[in-house]
């Protein structure tokens, strides 16, 4: 049984670095991605196919051919950028308003904790509002994807609301 998992955020937030960070245990050197990268992660036994999408703004629209079949999205925010939390904020509702997502749970990833003086994941929670949101199980997880840290917790969130074992 494989779990669709779409990874998505705003440009810069370190989605490819998490992608990669989970697949090799390490930090890969990326550039801007244009379109995505598909890989698949093995962890406990489980398989995920995570899509990594490119998060620029003329990227954004394309999105939504990601969607069919998902089974969790992963947002990831980079906690140093306050001046474009509220851009992220109003495409995770949008996503969360799609028809082929109204399944999916969302981990949220407050990535970049290493750097100080960025938001913490309760700020960060307050931003988006997430206690407003109903329809969908969703999570935050504090992570930095340079080290690591934090990333397989948010993947244990995900292993214990899986649909399909
Ligand atoms: N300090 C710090 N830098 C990070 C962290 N995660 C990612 N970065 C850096 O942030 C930059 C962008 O990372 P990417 O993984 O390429 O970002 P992305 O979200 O895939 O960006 P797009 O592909 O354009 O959507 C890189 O220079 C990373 O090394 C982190 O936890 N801490
Ligand atoms: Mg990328």
């Amino acid at each position: 049984m494989e779990h669709k998992i779409l990874i998505v955020g705003l440009d810069n937030a370190g989605k490819t670095t998490i992608l990669y960070q989970l697949l090799l245990n390490e930090v890969v050197h990326t550039s801007p991605t244009i379109g995505s990268n598909v890989e698949e992660v093995v962890w406990k036994n489980l398989h995920f196919i995570m899509w990594d999408l490119g998060g620029q703004e003329s990227l954004r629209v394309s999105w939504s051919t990601y969607y069919s079949n998902t089974e969790f999205i992963i947002l990831v925010i980079d906690s140093t950028d306050r001046e474009r939390v509220s851009i992220a904020k109003s495409e995770l509702y949008k996503m969360l308003a799609h028809d082929e997502l109204n399944k999916a749970a969302v981990l949220i990833y407050a990535n970049k904790q290493d750097v100080k003086g960025g938001m913490s994941a309760a700020e960060i929670s307050r931003h988006l509002n997430l206690t407003s949101v109903k329809g969908h199980k969703w999570q935050i997880q504090s992570c930095c994807a340079l080290t690591g840290e934090g990333l397989y917790q948010g993947l244990e969130w995900i292993a214990s609301h899986l649909r399909h074992k």
